[in-house]
């Protein structure tokens, strides 16, 4: 009777088991669009100069997933030297080597990476695997020119109600990542040294009637 009953409870549990896996299984992927909705027009102040070839653009973007143990920037916090040369210089490295030691260290997920967006008309993909180790994302990508200036979202989160959502949006917006005193899109290497903390951009490049206007969108697609 008591063998009987324990092979009941442990079925049960195994029942349980199996359908708590099918609600929320323990990895999901996504495919990830990134669109550029920095131009003169939505942008206007002292908006740089140039051609497709030449002129504004962003630099492709870098990310990571990962769990609350690493950032690729956090607002408040001093740039680490792969955000300072991503948001001065557009260049993914060492910033891929800073995620490629978090994935070691069990920190992050996975690294991915996308060409640069030219043409505003056209949008960048990567896909994403999370997990619930590493449930978040983050990215980057430098707006340029500028001195330290990046877009970027940080720590976004793909589970709500206990589930992966189906598809999410998120507005990037621009960041100053501290890593250089430059006011203007183009002005003059002014290295900042010792570092400042990363900030949300303040400056009129960034701001409409007070509020900052987004340069970019994120959209998350369930694969
Ligand atoms: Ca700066
Ligand atoms: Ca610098």
């Amino acid at each position: 009777m008591k063998k009987a009953l324990s092979l009941v409870v442990v079925t049960i549990a195994l029942l349980a088991a199996s359908s708590l896996f099918a609600a929320s299984p323990d990895t999901a992927r996504y495919s990830v669009t990134m669109t550029r909705l920095w131009t003169e027009k939505t942008h206007p102040f002292e908006y740089p100069e140039g051609n497709i070839l030449t002129g504004p653009h962003f630099s492709g973007f870098i990310g990571a997933t990962h769990n609350g143990a690493y950032e690729i920037f956090k607002e408040g916090t001093k740039p680490t030297p792969g955000l300072e040369k991503l948001s001065e210089e557009g260049k993914h490295s060492p910033l891929d080597e800073e995620i490629k030691a978090a994935i070691a260290g069990g920190k992050a997920g996975m690294l991915f990476e996308t060409g640069p967006i030219r043409d505003a008309s056209k949008t960048e993909m990567a896909e994403v695997t999370v997990s619930n180790k590493f449930p978040w994302v983050s990215v980057v990508a430098m707006i340029a020119p500028s001195p330290d200036w990046f877009a970027g979202a940080a720590d976004i989160n793909l589970i709500e109600g206990g589930k992966w959502v189906g598809s999410k949006s998120i507005d990037l917006f621009a960041y100053d990542s501290g890593g250089d005193d430059g006011a203007t899109y183009k002005a003059d290497d002014k290295n900042t040294s010792p570092k400042k903390p990363t900030m949300s951009a303040k400056t009129q490049h960034f701001l409409r009637g007070g509020k900052k206007v987004r340069v970019g969108t994120l959209t998350f697609t369930k694969m």
